[in-house]
């Protein structure tokens, strides 16, 4: 694929607490799997995914950097929250403590980060308290676990707080996806708002190719020599 197949990349960051699945939401999204037995995060990761908009008609390659959530590398992870347009802020919904947790997080990302950066709270593990024998993602009986933050609670804190909300599941896939793209969405908007710009803001940078040279499906459009 040509190094130029895209109309804009921005920059994301996936912060919450150690445990909660940050980076196997990143290992989802860019490579389709999941991995039970993940090691943690040590500082930082990253991870590259294309994806396209297609009300928008728009191909965007997203920058995502995978933080650590144990506290000893707080101060490595934070120098990564500056210039990023995006934030997954993740908690476990079978953790309360994770949901409590966010708070801190939140103000963390607020202190550091961009003032327009679209932030959107995702609530993981949710295959876990999802019974169902005729359903192959969910969680066999035997390792159920009791949901602690209800769907509810979250999307309203989410809500007060201007932030974007999506419950999901890195083990079965569900809206892993989806939380990017809603997230990227508004991102776009802001771009056209005029919120996020090339030149003054590092979590967004716009492709130098003519939009003629590029299709939605992340391919080229022209140049097939
Ligand atoms: N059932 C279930 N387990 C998950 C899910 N996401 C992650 N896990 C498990 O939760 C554990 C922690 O996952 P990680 O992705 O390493 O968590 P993390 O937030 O990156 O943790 P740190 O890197 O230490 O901050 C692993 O055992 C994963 O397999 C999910 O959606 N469902
Ligand atoms: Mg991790």
């Amino acid at each position: 694929m040509s190094g130029v197949a895209w109309h804009y990349v921005i920059k994301f960051i996936i912060t919450g607490d150690a445990a909660v699945g940050k980076s196997s939401l990143l290992v989802r999204l860019t490579d389709q799997r999941f991995l039970a037995n993940p090691d943690p995060t040590l500082g930082v990761e990253f991870g590259s995914k294309l994806i396209t908009i297609p009300e928008e008609n728009k191909v965007v390659k997203l920058q995502c950097w995978d933080t650590a959530g144990t506290e000893s590398f707080r101060s490595i992870t934070r120098s990564y929250y500056r210039g990023a347009a995006g934030c997954l802020l993740v908690y476990d919904v079978t953790s309360r403590q994770s949901f409590t947790n966010v708070r801190t997080w939140l103000a963390d990302v607020r202190e550091h980060a961009d003032p327009h950066l679209t932030c959107i709270l995702v609530g993981n593990k949710v295959d876990l308290c999802q019974p169902g024998p005729s359903d192959t993602t969910a969680a066999a009986p035997s390792s159920l676990r009791q949901r602690e933050v209800p769907t509810e609670e979250a999307e309203l804190w989410a809500k007060e707080e201007g932030l974007l909300f999506v419950e999901a599941s890195a083990k079965s896939g569900e809206n892993v996806e989806a939380a990017f793209e809603v997230a990227t969405k508004d991102i776009l908007t802001k771009i056209q708002r005029g919120v996020f710009d090339d030149d003054r803001s590092p979590g967004v940078k716009l492709s130098k190719a003519r939009d003629t040279d590029l299709a939605i499906d992340g391919q080229p459009k022209s140049g097939c020599c």
